[in-house]
This record gives structure tokens, sequence and C-alpha cells, in this order.
């Protein structure tokens, strides 16, 4: 089984780095001639983990290779997956399969509309990695990915390999598992890319525990009115024990806004303010971090 990936971020270059080593065939597609350039000079991908440093000379080629895909794994950001996903449409037949794993929710969505929830499966995974250079990959923490179908017909997934070297995990309950990883970051991300700090300061600012308090009993409701189970304890003391746990990191919105990248925003609180408006739940606090990191976006200062 051939695997194409599509999204050469950090989780992009750490599946198609342990695919190879596992032996696997796969191949990186790149988004311009430019960027297969670069990427042909250093001939692979670089990965760092407790083991050290390896080098992973993976495949790559451009969208537009006439190549037929087998298994897909598409990993851009969620805002690119469906023009991701239509600029390699013409390589996919019946028998193509798709693992998408993204932030947020929404794209998933569009992606089983327009591929067909046969085809695919979606993902959600706790692993922690960063680029520290393009194609250089740090697996700063290990941590499972939950796959599973959209829908009872969906498609399994292929094979990494034994020694793939990924935790995966087969998630029957891959939407529920997706609510909850967005309730997370609904809670984290907007307050700290607004307020330009690490997420431990959320638990450490009085103003700004109070904010995340707000933001998760918002959410809640509106899980409620979904029939989503979030989690055994409330939202805000599970939001609060990731806030801790990841005290050191910036989050991935603060990361975009800094590096002057487009945000998920509507896909992690944009999908929120959208499933409330149809629950007919109101979300004043979740409505006002969009509106502002909305602006953010668009070069505002942070206060
Ligand atoms: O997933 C994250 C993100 O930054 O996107 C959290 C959990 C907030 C960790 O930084």
């Amino acid at each position: 089984m051939h695997w194409t990936i599509l999204g050469a971020g950090a989780i992009g270059c750490l599946w198609a780095a342990h695919l190879q080593r596992a032996g696997a065939a796969v191949s990186l597609v790149l988004r311009s001639p430019d960027r297969l350039a670069q990427y042909r000079a250093r001939g692979g991908i670089v990965l760092i983990d407790e083991r050290g440093q390896s080098f992973c000379p993976v495949a790559a080629d451009l969208a537009g290779s006439p190549e037929p895909i087998e298994q897909l794994l598409i990993c851009t950001k969620a805002y690119d997956s469906l023009a991701a996903l239509e600029s390699v449409w013409h390589r996919l037949n019946a028998d193509s399969r798709i693992l998408v794993l993204q932030n947020g929710l929404g794209s998933q969505q569009q992606i089983v509309a327009r591929a067909g929830a046969a085809r695919v499966l979606v993902g959600s995974t706790t692993d922690g990695a960063y680029l520290r250079a393009p194609f250089e990959v740090v697996y700063a923490g290990r941590g499972v990915t939950a796959i599973g179908p959209f829908s009872e017909t969906g498609a399994r997934l292929a094979e990494p390999g034994t020694d793939f070297g990924l935790q995966l995990q087969q998630d029957p309950q891959i939407e529920t598992t997706l609510w909850r990883k967005l309730a997370i970051n609904c809670a984290i991300n907007p307050l700290t890319a607004i307020h330009g700090c690490r997420n431990g300061a959320l638990a450490t600012t009085p103003a700004y525990t109070l904010a995340l308090k707000t933001l998760c009993s918002e959410f809640e409701a509106v899980a409620r009115a979904r029939g989503i189970a979030l989690f055994e304890r409330p939202l805000q003391e599970e939001a609060l024990r990731v806030a801790r746990q990841t005290a050191d990191n910036y989050s991935s919105m603060l990361q975009d806004i800094r590096h002057q990248r487009p945000t998920e925003i509507e896909q992690i609180t944009g999908f929120l303010c959208n499933e409330a408006r149809l629950a007919g739940v109101d979300v004043p606090q979740h409505q006002a971090m969009l509106r502002q990191v909305r602006l953010l976006q668009h070069g505002a200062q942070p206060p």
C-alpha cells in the first residue's frame, strides 16, 4: 500500500518519516516547484526523537503528478484541506482511501461530503511535534492518534507496518473525540492568541482563568444541546489541566498569529459559534474571541 501525504507540516513530516522508517512506500506532495526543489536539495526529512536524529529519504512530487493514490493522508492546515484534496482529485479512484488528520471541526465533514463516507477516515492526535526548520521535525511528546469513520460505512485504514512507531487507536466514537479536542482548543487557543501568553498563564492569571471558565460553560451548553458527552469532569477542570500540562507551550494559534499565518479560528471557535446558532444557544464569550482573533489576523496589535 502506497501512502501519499498532503501537508509537509510537523504532523505530515512525522508520519512520512515514520512510514519510511517502517519500510512503507510513501511520498510527500509539495505545493510548488520551488518547495519541491528546496526539498530535493535536502533529499529527505530529518526526524529528531529520543533515539537521536535520523535522516529519512522520503520521495516527493507535486499534486499534478499522474501517479494514482492508494492511501492519502491529509494533514494540511484545516482551512486548506478541501483545496488540497481537489488538487489531487484526478489521482483518486474508487479504491483510494483518505485519512484526515486536522485540528478543529468542519473540514472533515467537507472531505466526507466530497469524497464519500466509504473512502474517508478521520483522526485526532495528541502527538506533540514541531518543525525546527523546513522538513526537520522534532517529536516532542509521544501521544496517541485516535482514528475512526464518521459513519458506519467508513473506510478501513491501510496497515502502516509493524514498526511504525506512532501509536494508533481505533476509535468508533471519533466525532466525540474531535469535539473533546475542540473543547480544549476553544478554551485555550483564542485566549492565548489574544493575550500573547503561554498556555500556563491561563491557569495562573485570575482574569484569564475567569474568561476560560466562561468559555467552558458556554461550550458545555452547546455540547449538551447537541447531545455530545464531553469529559467525566467539568470542562473547565480539564482545560485547566491541559493548560498546566502544556504550561510552557505557545498554542498553535498564537504561533500562527506571530508568524502572520492564517489561524484555524474558523474551524475552532467559528465551528462552535455556528453549532451554537443552530442549537439556539448564546455564546457571547466565544463570539468575542472570534471577532478579536479575526482582527488579529488582519494585523491589529494585541493588547
Ligand atoms: O492543541 C493545542 C494547540 O496549541 O493547538 C493545545 C492543546 C492548546 C496545546 O498547545
